[in-house]
């Protein structure tokens, strides 16, 4: 008996002894998945060297040569509402390029696409530069702006400009809520395809034009799966205003890809709803951060759901996508911190945007961006 219990008490302090290891272990993980995270958002918000270098060579290259540069009459296709117009809003040179020449190069008819790219004041004219250096094939249209270009975007009128007068800019960007202002950004147009800029198009999208929304105001992919990403995820349903307004089941949506009726948004008034509800989260009380919040309340039962292998996401941070499904989208989204001009980009998924760059361009060959 004296040996047993021996032998049961030594037992006794090898699991004692365990469970402090595992203690450790767990504590240790917990430290390293913390100091993970950091890094990546980190490396995602960081702008690497490369992009850095290509703007500075592209104003460079425009004072190097001002009379280059002049400004040009605008063609009147960027008005004509029976050509496909695509809404581009990004500060990201090489990433905009590659969003157009991925639309271009596989459109039927590129002729017949407009592209309206808005950017901010500090990388207007390297935007400039790099569509005149390289003009679009097939007789595509480019239009450039900057958000200052637009005078109705004042903080009188725009509840995130006033928001940002009193907050940190590093959350909110107009840039990024500019989506919002669809209607009122392109008063001629009918429709509108807006696309962010960590996307790669990999077919002809003219049939994005055809689908019939049923009156609804905007077309996109559903992205929930069981009680995954329905209302509920991204928006605070312990506050009553959200629970009387939303059904917290209802599905979520992407933006990234989104066919948008102008017509439908100006009767729906839209912007109206989008400018009550942002006021209402002045204290962030409805919702944390982002567009897709106030985009999933916006168009709220006005939002009609497309076929999946139209949009196809999360190349930015889920390494487990099929290939055949990647293979066979018409819009590949990186979204997630890994995006495919940062160091940090899956290496399965990075051939499929830089297939798209403008290799023989001296300032992307100057500026190594590892092709
Ligand atoms: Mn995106």
């Amino acid at each position: 008996m004296i040996v047993e219990s021996k032998e049961s008490y030594d037992n006794q302090i090898k699991i004692q002894k365990l469970k402090d290891t595992i203690f450790a272990v767990n504590e240790q993980l917990g430290k390293a998945k913390k100091n993970g995270g950091i890094a990546s958002s980190i490396s995602a918000k960081s702008i690497p060297k490369s992009l850095h270098c290509l703007a500075m060579r592209l104003v460079e290259e425009r004072i190097a040569h001002p009379e280059n540069y002049t400004e040009q009459e605008p063609s009147p296709a960027i008005e004509d509402p029976s050509l496909y117009h695509y809404a581009l809003f990004s500060d990201n040179v090489i990433a905009v390029s590659v969003v157009v020449r991925s639309v271009v190069m596989n459109a039927e008819e590129p002729w017949k696409h407009v592209f309206h790219v808005v950017t901010d004041r500090m990388n207007l004219a390297a935007m400039k530069v790099w569509f005149r250096m390289r003009p679009v094939e097939g007789g595509a249209h480019v239009e450039i702006k900057a958000v200052e270009d637009f005078p109705f975007l004042t903080s009188s009128y725009v509840p995130v400009l006033k928001q940002l007068e009193s907050s940190n800019p590093k959350y909110m960007s107009m840039l990024n809520h500019l989506r919002f202002y669809l209607p009122e950004l392109y008063p001629k147009l009918h429709k509108v395809l807006f696309l962010d800029d960590d996307v790669v198009v990999q077919k002809d999208l003219t049939g994005l034009w055809k689908i019939d929304l049923d009156g609804r105001v905007n077309g996109a992919v559903e992205t929930c799966f069981g009680s995954f990403h329905r209302y509920s995820h991204y928006l605070n349903f312990s506050h009553p205003l959200i629970r009387d307004n939303f059904n917290s089941k209802a599905c979520a949506w992407a933006f990234g890809m989104n066919i948008f009726d102008l017509d439908a948004w100006r009767r729906e008034k839209c912007t109206d709803t989008y400018h009550h509800w942002q006021n209402l989260n002045e204290n962030h009380s409805l919702w944390k951060l982002g567009t897709l919040p106030p985009g999933l309340i916006t168009f709220y039962s006005k939002t009609k759901s497309l076929d999946k292998s139209w949009h196809v996401l999360g190349l930015g941070y889920n390494p487990g996508i099929s290939m055949d499904e990647i293979r066979n989208a018409a819009v590949i989204h990186y979204n997630g911190n890994m995006k495919p001009w940062l160091d940090i980009a899956m290496n399965q998924y990075k051939h499929l945007w830089t297939k798209y760059i403008d290799g023989d361009m001296e300032f992307v060959q100057m500026c190594n961006f590892g092709l």
